[in-house]
């Protein structure tokens, strides 16, 4: 009996412990498990926009349902530019300065400068919580910088998704390199452990590719009650390759590609079918003559020319295309 009691607790035991590895091998990263992205890019203010970042910085918001109560953590991999993972233009002399960002001003539905899209546009909106600048640091090379504890409640609430909004922005201050990193929200201090039902987005996605013919990147849009049409524009994909959009309905369209320190756009109809799931863009290599190094921003706005977001874990999972089925009628035997 008593064993039987150890064995069960055990079982228990093991169960929830593979439950948080997953969730912690699996959870809040940015970029996120299923889109195959390597690092978020950001230049120092006096880097060339033909190296693939048109603004020098770069805004994600994270979500983290009203039922979590405890407070959580802000983790940044390679927060400074040097040493390991960063971009470098002559010699590093990078200076970037990540803010977080809660409070009233933050949620970008009700604040549109919060976005950061509009030129001029003040997006540091919200109650400052933390900040640093980071340059060439040893000590943060191929690390991790944790910001936090914060307190759910410090967020800025949004009633429709029940959720709190926080902000990081990530700017480069002053020099002329590419800044490579990662986030991770966790309810861990020292480790990656994932707030559950938590998730982050950006409206602006400025992203490194793989060095890599046969890597395929993927980012993930939510299509929002009311969309009948999105337009998609993508920035210095130094024409490398192809850029697809699959959904259950989109087999993959082929959308016009960027070359070199230029914006291509093109209109894409979306399907009632495709309302409140997200669609999957597909960045595929061209082959031969590897592209290296390739930064590129992607944005999207709907016919009425709001942006959509991009999750770094797709609403409603990764969509798969399903092929409609030819049903041939059988001439009945006689
Ligand atoms: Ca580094
Ligand atoms: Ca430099
Ligand atoms: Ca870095
Ligand atoms: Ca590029």
């Amino acid at each position: 009996m008593k064993l039987h009691y150890s064995i069960y607790k055990i079982s228990i035991s093991i169960f929830f412990l593979g439950l948080l590895t997953a969730s912690g091998l699996f959870g809040q990263a940015v970029p996120g498990k299923d889109e195959n992205i390597p690092f978020l890019v950001t230049f120092g203010k006096e880097g060339k926009t033909s190296w693939g970042d048109d603004d020098f910085n770069e805004i994600f918001f994270f979500t983290i349902p009203k039922d979590f109560k405890q407070q959580f953590y802000i983790r940044v991999f390679d927060p400074d530019c040097g040493g390991e993972h960063d971009e470098i233009q002559g010699e590093f002399n990078t200076k970037t300065l990540f803010s977080v960002y809660g409070g009233k001003g933050v949620d970008p539905e009700k604040n549109e400068d919060s976005k950061g899209l509009r030129k001029g546009g003040n997006y540091k909106t919200g109650n400052l919580l933390a900040s640093k600048v980071f340059g060439t640091e040893a000590k943060y090379d191929n690390k991790y910088y944790t910001f936090g504890p914060f307190n759910p409640t410090e967020g800025d609430f949004n009633i429709r998704w029940n959720s709190y909004i926080f902000k990081i922005v990530c700017e480069g201050i002053k020099g002329d390199d590419g800044n490579l990193y990662r986030y991770f929200l966790s309810r861990d201090q020292d480790n990656n452990i994932a707030v559950e039902g938590a998730n982050a987005f950006t409206y602006a996605y400025t992203f490194r590719m793989w060095n890599d013919f046969k890597s395929v990147a993927h980012i993930y849009p939510y299509i929002d009650t009311g969309i009948v049409s999105i337009k998609q524009r993508n920035f210095d994909w130094d024409n490398d390759g192809k850029i697809l959009v699959v959904s259950r309905y989109k087999q993959g369209i082929d959308v016009p590609i960027s070359n070199e320190d230029n914006w291509d756009e093109s209109k894409i109809p979306i399907e009632p079918a495709e309302v409140n799931s997200s669609l999957d863009f597909q960045f595929h290599k061209r082959q031969g003559e590897l592209v290296k190094n390739n930064n590129v921003v992607v944005t999207l706005e709907n016919q009425r020319g709001d942006a959509l977001k991009f999750y770094s874990s797709p609403i409603g999972g990764v969509p798969v295309y399903q092929p409609k089925t030819n049903i041939t009628k059988i001439a009945p035997k006689k």
